[in-house]
């Protein structure tokens, strides 16, 4: 066991604990994706429209469905408040059926969802879901055409 990994089971106990259960899912990523909770993940320097961005991660032989649960919502919104602070895309639309928000793997999204204060407000216009810094970092529906930041995942 080298410092780091000692240091973190000190200080994190919870944490190290997961780590260790996921381990023999996924410890490491490729170049330009971060590890977070078993899973990997990279966050565009560009800014690119709803269906780009999902070309784009799905070219990278990815699945986009990067805010799956609470915890990694926070991970991902705290990145984006520290680096860009922009809007970002995060591969959830409810572009088939209006009100029935969707997951870039093709599974509906479960539970009510981390949406800004009044979202998702925009009906048929706005299909395509971002993180939105001028509601404290929470989902914003939107339109897909508008480019913004993105977020590709490789699931662990
Ligand atoms: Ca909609
Ligand atoms: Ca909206």
């Amino acid at each position: 066991m080298n410092t780091s990994t000692h240091l973190t089971v000190t200080h994190h106990t919870d944490w190290s604990t997961r780590t260790l259960r996921r381990t023999s899912m996924r410890s490491t990523c490729p170049a330009r994706y971060e590890l977070f909770n078993g899973n990997c993940y990279r966050f565009s320097t560009d800014q690119k429209p709803y269906n780009e961005a999902q070309a784009i991660c799905q070219e990278e032989v990815v699945i986009w469905q990067p805010a799956k649960n609470n915890e990694t919502h926070d991970f991902l919104a705290n990145h984006v408040r520290d680096t860009t602070k922009g809007n970002t895309w995060i591969g959830l639309s409810d572009v088939v059926t209006e009100g029935q928000w969707v997951w870039d793997d093709g599974t509906l999204l479960v539970g009510d969802g981390i949406w800004g204060t009044g979202e998702p407000n925009g009906g048929t216009v706005e299909n395509c879901v971002h993180i939105y810094p001028l509601k404290d970092y929470r989902w914003n529906d939107s339109t897909c055409p508008t480019s913004r930041y993105y977020i590709c995942e490789i699931s662990g």
